[in-house]
């Protein structure tokens, strides 16, 4: 979709919207209504851009346009790292292989002729930042099949620790100097496996899982980032050993500084959970009235609270969008009656029931790797 396409879409979304109806819920993020304006953030540089969707490449949001829920699926952001395989939905197959007691093999409609279920689940990259304003997210409805069912109808083998899920995308990786074909691949232990939320999903906002998705069916892991589901999943496969690939062992992986027992050490670790983060994305005026607004991702446990920051003001607390679900992306909003003119930052932090607090970007351990950006994002703004 060309960039004029979005925005004139967008523009249809908010006439829409205002035809529909004045009393649009200031807690959604919606399409802006007729007259409302984004007010322009001063760290968002010129070159900042968002591509449109091409095969093969990577596709990010513009967060300061988010205007729905749930995400189009051509706007949900995309990444894959060894190009987009051509599947046909009628000869593609998933096996359940190794340590399990009935091997077996499902056609797409094998599994569509199961018990279905539907969820909302928001994710995004581990490799997501405030570069991107944290355009590497979505938040959707899926439709698919629990995936503890059939790892029960395989029967796992006592003495299996571990279960690798492998893409239908190969590519051509040079290892200590050999070229060797590798499918792309993440693991889970058994225990992470067997969670009850866990999906295999072939439908997407409605609609047939997209190509680009990972059609037909992809893995997913609610509260983990995205790198956790598989897309063109062909091959589930049980082992006793760990998995050692590119996106478990090199890829993928957070290097940073830990206490250890006592003793400080550079500690590695590969990117499973969501991490507890908030960033604010987009504010909106309308006839002098100002909101706040932006997102929450994390585990899925449940939150205290999210608050906003103006300036060198109070924490003041924001309101939750009643959309919110467990594993979906949580929107939030807050006025801002009166704000003066000129240059104003902006932070926000969240706080789920166990207390946690979203770390401010000091108070995060010492990081050498990109991966898991997660600290308070501090944005700036002109009235
Ligand atoms: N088969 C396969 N699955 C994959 C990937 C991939 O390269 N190949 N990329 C992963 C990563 S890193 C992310 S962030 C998500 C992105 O999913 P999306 O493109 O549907 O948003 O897919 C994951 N699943
Ligand atoms: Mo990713």
């Amino acid at each position: 979709m060309s960039p004029e396409d979005k925005t004139r879409r967008n523009v249809l979304k908010g006439s829409m919207l205002a035809a529909g109806a004045a009393a649009a819920p200031s807690f959604v993020l919606p399409a802006l209504a007729q007259g409302e304006r984004l007010v322009p953030f001063t760290d968002v540089p010129d070159s900042f851009q968002v591509r449109p969707v091409q095969p093969d490449t990577t596709h990010w949001q513009d967060t300061r346009e988010i205007s729905e829920f749930v995400t189009d699926n051509d706007d949900f952001y995309l990444v894959q790292h060894y190009g987009q395989p051509e599947i046909d939905n009628d000869t593609w197959r998933l096996r359940v292989t190794g340590m399990v007691d009935n091997e077996l093999e499902f056609s797409l409609s094998d599994l569509m002729n199961r018990q279905t279920t539907e969820r909302q689940i928001g994710f995004e990259c581990g490799g997501n930042s405030q570069r991107l304003f944290h355009g590497l997210i979505g938040n959707a409805d899926w439709r698919g099949v629990s995936l503890a069912d059939i790892l029960r109808q395989a029967g796992i083998q006592e003495g299996a620790k571990e279960i690798v899920f492998f893409g239908a995308d190969l590519a051509t990786e040079e290892i200590r100097g050999r070229e060797v074909e590798k499918a792309f691949a993440r693991s889970l232990s058994v225990t992470d496996a067997m969670r009850e939320e866990n999906m295999l999903a072939f439908e997407m906002n409605g609609e047939p899982l997209p190509h680009y998705h990972g059609k037909p069916v992809r893995l997913l892991v609610p509260g983990w980032y995205g790198v956790a589901n598989v897309k063109w999943l062909t091959q589930i496969h049980v082992q006793s050993t760990r998995y050692m690939g590119r996106f478990m062992g090199r890829d993928y992986v957070t290097l940073k500084k830990e206490n250890v027992g006592g003793v400080d050490r550079w500690v590695e670790n590969s990117v499973t959970t969501m991490n507890l983060k908030s960033s604010i994305i987009r504010v909106t005026e309308l006839g002098g009235r100002y909101s706040i607004q932006g997102f929450v991702l994390n585990d899925g446990t449940p939150l205290r609270s999210v608050e906003v920051k103006i300036d060198d003001g109070p924490w003041l607390t924001a309101e939750m969008n009643p959309d919110n679900t467990q594993y979906s992306w949580k929107l939030f909003s807050l006025d801002w009656p009166n704000p003066t003119a000129g240059e104003h930052t902006l932070v926000s932090r969240v706080t789920d029931i166990n207390g946690n607090v979203q770390a401010t970007q000091e108070e995060l351990p010492e990081k050498v790797s990109y991966w898991e950006d997660f600290g308070q994002f501090t944005r700036t703004i002109t009235i």
